[in-house]
């Protein structure tokens, strides 16, 4: 038996991995010879994963968390906020109608919630949506829109200590521009936050620019706007906004080259730190203040720093400075600012929208690069850790494929679907949506299709795999008669989190059989399997992966192992000293042994979902 298991963990491990895999340091990726979003797909899934380029990789980034990003622009049919693992899989994605801005991970009462905006962002720069709280079920357990009507606006989604949401708003109202060589009845898009009860919606707070700022005190011109209502000029551009522990608010202006500290009771400015009106000394000969078209301003160290992605270039003309991050701190009595770290990119990003910086759990600083497709991970002190492209460099500033923000996390996941399921010959493939907690997968036969009241006893075990990656790959023992398969997922200790439907199964069929989760259709998952599962299962389950952990040890400590199938770029994940790219591994290079391996791994998704007569089981898809 442990010699079958031997042999079925060294296959397995080959072919257990059907996402491809990110690329490491590729020059035709950032070239775009994959396209403007080169992206994963999968065989169990309609979804759509990331493909990335790591280009700068170290172990001090993995810390077990997960990557947020919300892809959209040209190149993204399908938007949507999206997660991602440290090995750069997808782990969940969703499309929403309209734009998705601004993934996020914020605890509210004690849970975890993703949060996002969702909506149009169509309106010159801004938007008007929802923001959504999804739970660890994926379920949405709120909602929370503008007060009084107001349109909420993409830019800024923050819950606050106090477990209250501020967030913006660009509202068009009337105003005197003669200050800005405007008309006496102008128009602008004033520049507006609120700060709401996110259970009952009720308005908190509420501050709006026009009434604290000249319009004199910005760096944008009319442009031709404001002359009327269904064109306002857009003087002030709110983008972030964060509350402080003495209930003020910090929040950056796009248009005024600086951030303003807000008292929370009237709402009148307290001071500035850049722009044309900064209350600071810096200590740091200017790089403290010189702030411009800034983002994302964030208190750290009880108010005592200040976070900030700097620049965000206006883009009119091709930017020529590169975008940093910012470290501040922060002295409110003796009104001075200095840099404590800055993060600067050897890439040379010049971000000309949009942009983040997070101070990460590990003690680590993540940038997103907001219009350009790329975030990066930096030591404390700014060494440069990772640096991820999830779009080919020579699209930066094209806007094909842009993250608003990007952020790590933490994060557990439950669906409430069943996991998806496909099988084609003696390959059934499987991913589940949004689940986390999956380490092993069991393909399991039996006799019948089963209905709500059958006993699960009647399916039997056949094979067990560790889950990698989004979607794995379970070959189908070749002695196998039942006609039907199903995959149970399973946790570390061993416990069935869900199971897919069970799938008819004819190995000389030239049908592709799919059985996606989402659907309503079908028995439900028994909980608490694990028992029975124990005794005929998860002996062999522990037993396979021990020896799948032991066969990709010795895999990994091999030097040099060339990528597999036609598509030299790509294969499982090495160090980076390990492998490029772009080095033309020669199957020559290979030993008889590794060219074995490369055959059974990677198998060509593209070809597999293209065979005709490809068919649904269990109903039509999502
Ligand atoms: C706006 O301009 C007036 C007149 O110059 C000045 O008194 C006032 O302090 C300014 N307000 C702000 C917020 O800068
Ligand atoms: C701000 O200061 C930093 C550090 O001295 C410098 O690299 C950057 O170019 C300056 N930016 C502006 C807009 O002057
Ligand atoms: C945080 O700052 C406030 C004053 O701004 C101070 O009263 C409090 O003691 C500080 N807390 C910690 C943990 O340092
Ligand atoms: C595995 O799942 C079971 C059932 O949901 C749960 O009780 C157990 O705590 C889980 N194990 C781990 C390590 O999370
Ligand atoms: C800090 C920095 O590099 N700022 C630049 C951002 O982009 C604008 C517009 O291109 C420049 O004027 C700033 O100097």
């Amino acid at each position: 038996m442990l010699g079958s298991l031997w042999a079925l963990a060294t296959i397995g491990l080959v072919s257990v991995q059907a996402d491809y895999g990110p690329y490491i340091q590729s020059s035709a990726y950032d070239e775009g010879e994959f396209g403007n979003w080169p992206t994963e797909s999968y065989r169990s899934s309609a979804l759509i994963g990331p493909s990335l380029n790591y280009i700068e990789y170290s172990p001090a980034c993995n810390d077990g968390q997960y990557t947020l990003i919300a892809p959209r622009g040209g190149g993204v049919p399908h938007p949507g906020p999206m997660i991602i693992d440290q090995d750069g899989h997808l782990v969940w994605t969703k499309y929403y109608p309209g734009q998705t801005y601004n993934l996020n991970i914020y605890t509210f009462k004690g849970q975890d919630y993703l949060t996002f905006w969702a909506g149009d962002d169509s309106i010159v720069g801004h938007g008007d949506g929802t923001y959504y709280l999804l739970d660890s079920s994926y379920q949405e357990a709120y909602t929370v829109r503008g007060a009084n009507g107001l349109p909420a606006d993409l830019h800024e989604f923050h819950i606050t200590r106090d477990e209250t949401a501020v967030f913006s708003i660009y509202e068009v109202r009337p105003a005197d521009l003669r200050s800005a060589n405007g008309p006496e009845d102008g128009w602008i898009w004033d520049g507006t936050f609120q700060e709401v009860d996110i259970e009952t919606g009720d308005l908190l707070f509420q501050w709006r620019a026009s009434e604290h700022f000249n319009f004199t005190d910005v760096y944008r011109g009319l442009e031709g706007n404001g002359e009327s209502q269904d064109r306002p000029w857009d003087f002030f551009h709110i983008n972030s906004i964060d509350k402080d522990s003495q209930g003020n608010f910090l929040i950056s202006a796009r248009y005024t080259n600086c951030l303003t500290y807000i008292d929370g009771r009237t709402g009148a400015i307290l001071w500035r730190l850049g722009g044309k009106h900064n209350s600071f000394t810096d200590l740091s000969a200017g790089a403290a203040t010189n702030i411009t078209w800034q983002h994302h301003a964030r208190f750290h160290d009880n108010d005592t720093t200040i976070t900030i992605f700097d620049n965000a270039s206006r883009g009119a003309g091709a930017p020529t400075l590169t975008s940093r991050g910012l470290y501040l701190d922060i002295d409110p009595d003796a009104m001075t600012a200095q840099v404590r770290h800055e993060y600067w990119n050897p890439h040379d990003i010049s971000s000309q929208s949009q942009g983040s910086v997070q101070i990460l759990d590990s003690g680590n600083v993540l940038l997103g690069y907001g219009f350009d497709a790329a975030w990066t991970e930096y030591s404390i002190d700014g060494e440069v850790l990772c640096h991820v492209h999830f779009g080919p460099e020579s699209g930066f500033g094209d806007g094909n494929i842009i993250s608003y923000r990007v952020f790590k996390h933490a994060w557990t996941g439950f669906p409430t679907t069943k996991p998806d399921i496909a099988v084609f010959g003696y390959e059934a493939s499987v991913s589940w949506n949004g689940a986390t907690e999956v380490v092993t997968w069991v393909l399991e036969g039996g006799s019948s299709d089963m209905n709500d009241d059958d006993d699960d006893d009647l399916f039997t075990f056949l094979t067990a795999l560790p889950r990698t990656g989004f979607e794995t790959v379970l070959p189908i023992p070749e002695d196998t008669t039942y006609p039907y398969l199903r995959i149970l997922a399973l946790n570390t200790t061993g416990h069935t989190l869900g199971a897919t439907r069970p799938v008819k199964w004819d190995p000389t069929s030239d049908e592709v059989v799919v059985s996606h989760g989402d659907e309503k259709a079908g028995w439900s998952v028994a909980q608490t399997r694990s028992v029975v599962f124990f005794g005929i299962g998860f002996v062999s389950a522990v037993v396979v992966i021990a020896c799948g952990l032991f066969v990709r040890l010795r895999l990994v400590a091999r030097e040099g192992r060339g990528p597999s199938g036609d598509d030299k770029e790509r294969g499982s994940w090495r160090p980076l000293d390990g492998f490029s790219g772009d080095q033309d591994l020669s199957e020559g290079d290979m030993s008889e042994e590794e060219i074995e391996f490369s055959l059974l791994g990677n198998p060509r998704l593209a070809s597999y979902s293209s065979l005709p007569g490809e068919r649904e089981e269990n109903g039509e898809q999502k």
